[in-house]
C-alpha cells in the first residue's frame, strides 16, 4: 500500500477501521515489551518499574556486571524468575494467543516477537513466539554453554530467602561461587540464558525476526519504549515497506512516524478489543 492511501487511512484510534484491515491481514507481526506484561504484576524495565534495590536494571542485565559481581546478579535474576514464575497471562496475552488460532484455521499467520523473558506468551497458549531476548526459566552454562529449562525456585539452596528489592538485603555478604547455580553436565557457574546489553542476540532469532518484519503485511506493537535495539527498528521497517502498524501503549505520546494506528490505554483492555476477542481470564 502506498504511504499516501496508508496517510488516508491514518487514523488515532479508529477501533473499525482498524478491525477491517486486520481481518484483511495474511501475516501479521506482534511486536511486545514489558508493557504487555505490566497487567499481569511484572514491573517494566523503564521509570520506576526498572530499579531493582538502589541498581537499574539495565546495569544489571550485562555481562560485564555479571563477571563483577555474580552473586547480586543472580540475586537480581532469583527475584525476577519468583515474580515471573508466579504471575499469570493477562487478557493481551491470552487475546493473541486465541486471536492467532484463529488465523490458522483461516490459512492466516500471526507471529510474536518478544522483547520480555517472562515466558507469559507461551504459557497463554501462543504457538509462534520468539523470544528475542532469551527466557528466565532458561540457564546456560558459562563454560560448556549448555543450555537447558530449570524453573526451581529458588534456584540454589543460597539463594533462598535473597534478592528481594528491598534495600535491606544489601548488606548481605556475597554468596560465593561455587554456592552459585551449577550446571548438572559439567559442575561449572550456570548463567541466566538471557541477552544481556552488550550480547549479540541469537543469529537464529535475528533472521526469523527479519523475515517476519519483511513479510508481514500488519504490525501491531504492544506495550514497548521502542528504546532496545535491534527490537526497535522492526516496526518502523514494517512501516517502510508499507505495513500498517498500529500501536497499543498506555502513553498517549503522537504517532511514531509512519505507524497508522495508535492505541492507548492498558493493553490489557485495548488490545483485546481491536482483535475483537472477548477474553475469559
Ligand atoms: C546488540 C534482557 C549487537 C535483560 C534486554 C552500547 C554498548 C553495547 C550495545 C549498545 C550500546 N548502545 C546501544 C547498544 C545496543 C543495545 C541497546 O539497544 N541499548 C539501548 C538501551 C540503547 N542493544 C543491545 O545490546 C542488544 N544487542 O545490539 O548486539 C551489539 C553488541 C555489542 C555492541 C554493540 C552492538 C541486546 C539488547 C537486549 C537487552 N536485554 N532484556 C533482562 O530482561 O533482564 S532488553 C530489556 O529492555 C527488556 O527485555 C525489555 O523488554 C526491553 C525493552 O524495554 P521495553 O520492553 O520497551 O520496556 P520499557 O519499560 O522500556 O517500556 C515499557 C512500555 O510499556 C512503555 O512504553 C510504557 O508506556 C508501556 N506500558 C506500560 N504499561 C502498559 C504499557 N503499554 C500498554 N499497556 C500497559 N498496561
Ligand atoms: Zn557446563
Amino acid at each position: 500500500m502506498s504511504n499516501t492511501t496508508k496517510t488516508l487511512v491514518r487514523c488515532c484510534s479508529d477501533y473499525t477501521k482498524f478491525r477491517d484491515i486486520l481481518e484483511k491481514s495474511k501475516n501479521i507481526l506482534v511486536l511486545t515489551g514489558a508493557g504487555i506484561s505490566a497487567e499481569s504484576g511484572i514491573p517494566i524495565f523503564r521509570g520506576t518499574g526498572g530499579w531493582w534495590r538502589s541498581y537499574k536494571a539495565e546495569n544489571l542485565a550485562s555481562p560485564i556486571a555479571f563477571e563483577a559481581n555474580p552473586s547480586l546478579v543472580w540475586e537480581f535474576y532469583s527475584y525476577r524468575r519468583e515474580v515471573a514464575f508466579n504471575a499469570n497471562p493477562n487478557k493481551a496475552h491470552l487475546a493473541l494467543a486465541q486471536y492467532e488460532k484463529k488465523c490458522l484455521t483461516e490459512n492466516r499467520k500471526l507471529s510474536i516477537i518478544t522483547q520480555n523473558v517472562d515466558g507469559l506468551h507461551l504459557r497463554a497458549g501462543s504457538q509462534s513466539v520468539i523470544e528475542l531476548h532469551g527466557a528466565l526459566r532458561k540457564v546456560k552454562c558459562t563454560k560448556c554453554k549448555y543450555v537447558y529449562e530449570n524453573s526451581d525456585h529458588p534456584i540454589c539452596e543460597a539463594l533462598r530467602g535473597r534478592g528481594n528489592p528491598d534495600s535491606i538485603q544489601q548488606n548481605l555478604t556475597c554468596i560465593s561461587v561455587n554456592e552459585l547455580p551449577k550446571c548438572t553436565k559439567c559442575e561449572s557457574l550456570l548463567r541466566p540464558d538471557i541477552v544481556w546489553f552488550g550480547e549479540q542476540i541469537n543469529s537464529k532469532h535475528l533472521e526469523d525476526s527479519r523475515k517476519l518484519v519483511e513479510e508481514c503485511d500488519l504490525c501491531l506493537v504492544v506495550g514497548t519504549s521502542s528504546v532496545v535495539y535491534p527490537a526497535a527498528l522492526f516496526a518502523p521497517t514494517a512501516a517502510a515497506r508499507g505495513a500498517h502498524v498500529a500501536e497499543f501503549n498506555l502513553s498517549e505520546d503522537p504517532f511514531k512516524e509512519d505507524f497508522t494506528f495508535h492505541f492507548s490505554g492498558p493493553c490489557a483492555t485495548t488490545l483485546p478489543k481491536a482483535l475483537g476477542i472477548d477474553v475469559t481470564e
